[in-house]
């Protein structure tokens, strides 16, 4: 069974937070959690960037997480390098307030968010999800966030709105490889409606219960997990409401190898590799992909008629 209720309660939802604080402080003491954090499996204790009142989700994987020092130090953050390292070495610098997300395009109430307010949009929860990359390595990553369709809700769009268009921040200034050319920036993503809609859409805000690091797309990115890892836009300053299917950066930068659904799909392969097995980071032999990472039974319906070699 793939997704099932998630079961363990984190200490932080049993226990107020400056109790909590104070005994992981104890325990830090016993050499506990350090170990932990040295071994890269947990964050660093560190309150300050802890999220508060994060409550669990059914919509939560039961499978072994990717220790945290991996989820943050092997990326794909292009806006600050194309090495896996360049993120985690770079983007400590990107200022993430203040900032605001702009919404517009075809909805009822279009408007700037700040970032700040965006997150009490909804509950916060801890979704652990699969993610693979088109690469062919994966990860198991508990996200911090709330639906995409909260916000969605909350804009209203208009019968026009048929496509979301996710925009990352542009600035050269603070995004060094927005300076080289290696994609038409800013980078562009898209979902249609009912992707969009989809319960397992998220826009996520941390991991591992903290604040979201600048290389994983702070302070605010996409996360829809049956999907290749590019579609999960990082650092988001716009959010558009369209007619058309937007054409998204991979999309203008290899028409042919990257299409606009880019569902994970084993048995579409990409031109120049195949996507029938993938490496989870962390181990030696592959595993096989599955059909939309997984999450089949929750979103096949999606494209029930659809061409999938032709919609790639
Ligand atoms: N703005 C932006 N978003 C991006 C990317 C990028 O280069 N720029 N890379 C994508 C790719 S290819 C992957 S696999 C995931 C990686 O997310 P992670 O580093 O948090 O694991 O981010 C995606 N989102
Ligand atoms: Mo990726």
């Amino acid at each position: 069974m793939l997704l099932r209720p998630f079961c363990d309660i984190l200490p932080s939802e049993i226990t107020p937070p400056e109790i909590y604080r104070e005994r992981r402080l104890f325990m830090q003491g016993m050499g506990v959690l350090a170990a932990g954090a040295a071994l890269g499996i947990a964050p660093d204790a560190q309150a300050e960037t802890r999220l508060a009142g994060v409550r669990s989700s059914a919509y939560t994987l039961n499978e072994e997480k990717t220790p945290y020092k991996a989820i943050t130090t092997y990326n794909n953050f292009y806006e600050f390098g194309t090495g896996k390292s360049d993120p985690a070495d770079k983007a400590g610098s990107l200022k993430t307030r203040p900032w605001t997300v702009k919404v517009e395009g075809k909805v009822s109430k279009p408007g700037e968010y700040d970032i700040d307010s965006l997150m009490k949009l909804a509950p916060l929860e801890e979704r652990v999800y699969r993610m693979r990359c088109v690469e062919g390595w994966s990860m198991v990553i508990p996200w911090v966030g709330f639906p995409l369709s909260e916000l969605i809700r909350r804009v209203a769009p208009t019968g026009n709105a048929k496509y979301v268009e996710f925009v990352t921040l542009n600035d050269p200034g603070q995004m060094p490889g927005q300076r080289s050319g290696v994609l038409d920036w800013p980078y562009v993503e898209g979902l249609r409606m009912d992707e969009a809609m989809h319960p397992l859409a998220i826009l996520v805000v941390g991991l591992y219960g903290q604040v979201l690091p600048n290389q994983n797309g702070a302070p605010v990115r996409l996360v829809v997990p049956w999907k290749y890892g590019f579609k999960s836009a990082k650092s988001i300053a716009r959010i558009r409401f369209v007619e058309k299917q937007p054409l998204t950066a991979w999309m203008r930068a290899a028409p042919r190898e990257y299409g606009f659904y880019s569902n994970v799909n084993p048995h579409v392969d990409h031109p120049r590799w195949s996507q029938a097995k993938e490496r989870r980071i962390g181990e030696f032999l592959k595993r096989d992909t599955l059909m939309f990472n997984g999450y089949g039974a929750q979103v096949a319906q999606l494209y029930r008629g659809m061409d999938l070699q032709k919609f790639f």
